[in-house]
């Protein structure tokens, strides 16, 4: 409805601006000078309120500062580093699969997009055992803050303390194991690219991002492939679609749905004045699905050719550690593409409820063996 009301729609509720057509959505993540994310990404104009933790380095920042952040994240999550961390995701993955196989009925959220990640994700991070289990609940409350002031957001920061007090102590260099991805952010301060205070934080954006956004891809994925069976029975006959069928999930789901930015300037978009200080909310999955853009939007479609969606976002910000998701993704469909026949949803799903993520709560599903 936002998409078709109008290039850009006020929200009177909010006083702010949204943007939920894929040009205007495309325009603003591209012109981050004009649409800056320093003043935060979420409702909140840390111009005018405190942000309810210490400002992201990455995500809440703008160049100069954000590039240098930009650089180092780049390099801890790029294609070398996923060749040595390949193996050990398609081994996970193959297990999942082979234990998910023997139990047959089970619910896809919990114990597959949920612990798959889990099994692979802290370790490549380098995190002790101890504490996981504040991980969800931390990124819960992260994703939940971008909102407007709700009971969701409300009751998430108020109960977030112990879960914010893991993750600022799992940041500090001592609780780091060797060769994961936070010790090797700690490297590039010790190369003199980052400061070591900033190391910790760029730590914390991993803790942040690196769990929820991979496993609300991984429950669209199944989503999508037990609705659509002719689109399962595309991937069984070709596994080598799995990584692209993960894609167009995350193209047609929309796993993050919203970010905002803020004007840096008086600006029109599609002839629209835009004061300087407004926030601008820009609808990422309505724009996935813009007739405007993409044929046949509503159909989730394995072999779509789907470069130039935004649920990863695009320009400077779009999403750093996108190949960790795809590697994800791509490990977890592909072992179930070669070892099931069949993905069944058996009982109604259930819908998970954040001001930012889309997903679901519980996806009971029974799998079939090849
Ligand atoms: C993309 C994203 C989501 C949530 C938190 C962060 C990033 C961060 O940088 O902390």
């Amino acid at each position: 409805m936002l998409r078709e009301a109008g290039p850009v729609v006020q929200l009177r509720r909010w006083d702010v601006y949204a943007v939920a057509r894929y040009a205007e959505v495309h325009a603003v993540l591209n012109d981050p000078a004009t649409f800056c994310s320093s003043r935060g990404i979420g409702l909140s104009d840390f111009a005018k309120e405190k942000p309810w933790r210490p400002a992201s380095l990455i995500l809440e920042a703008d160049p100069p500062a954000h590039t240098r952040a930009r650089a180092v994240l780049s390099r801890v999550l790029s294609p070398a580093a996923m060749k040595q961390i390949r193996d050990g995701f398609a081994a996970a993955a193959e297990a999942k699969a082979d234990a998910l196989l023997a139990k047959r009925s089970f619910d896809a959220i919990t114990e597959l997009a949920e612990a798959y990640p889990l099994s692979v994700f802290p370790d490549a991070l380098g995190l002790k055992p101890e504490g996981r289990e504040h991980l969800l609940p931390y990124a819960g409350v992260v994703f939940n803050a971008f909102g407007p002031p709700n009971e969701l957001r409300q009751t998430a920061i108020e109960r977030s303390a112990p879960h914010q007090a893991y993750v600022q102590e799992q940041c500090q260099r001592e609780n780091l194991t060797p060769g994961g991805f936070g010790a090797r952010i700690y490297a590039r301060a010790d190369a003199g690219e980052i400061t070591a205070a900033e190391a910790p934080l760029l730590v914390r954006a991993l803790l942040s991002a690196g769990l929820d956004t991979t496993i609300n891809g991984l429950g669209a994925a199944i989503y999508c492939l037990a609705r659509f069976p002719d689109q399962w029975a595309r991937l069984r006959s070709d596994p080598s679609l799995a990584r692209n069928a993960f894609e167009e999930a995350i193209r047609f789901e929309s796993p993050v749905q919203t970010f905002f930015r803020t004007a840096t300037r008086d600006v029109d978009i599609s002839g629209h004045r835009i004061r300087e200080g407004k926030k601008v909310l820009m609808f990422l999955g309505a724009a996935n699905r813009d007739p405007r853009r993409w044929e046949l939007p509503d159909q989730y479609d394995v072999t779509r050719r789907t470069s130039g969606h935004v649920g990863f976002g695009s320009g400077i910000h779009m999403c750093v550690g996108q190949l960790v998701a795809r590697l994800e993704g791509e490990m977890m469909l592909s072992a179930l593409a070669r070892k099931a026949a069949s993905i069944e949803i058996s009982e109604p799903v259930k819908r998970l409820y954040n001001n930012t993520l889309r997903g679901l709560d519980s996806l009971p599903v029974t799998l079939k063996p090849a």
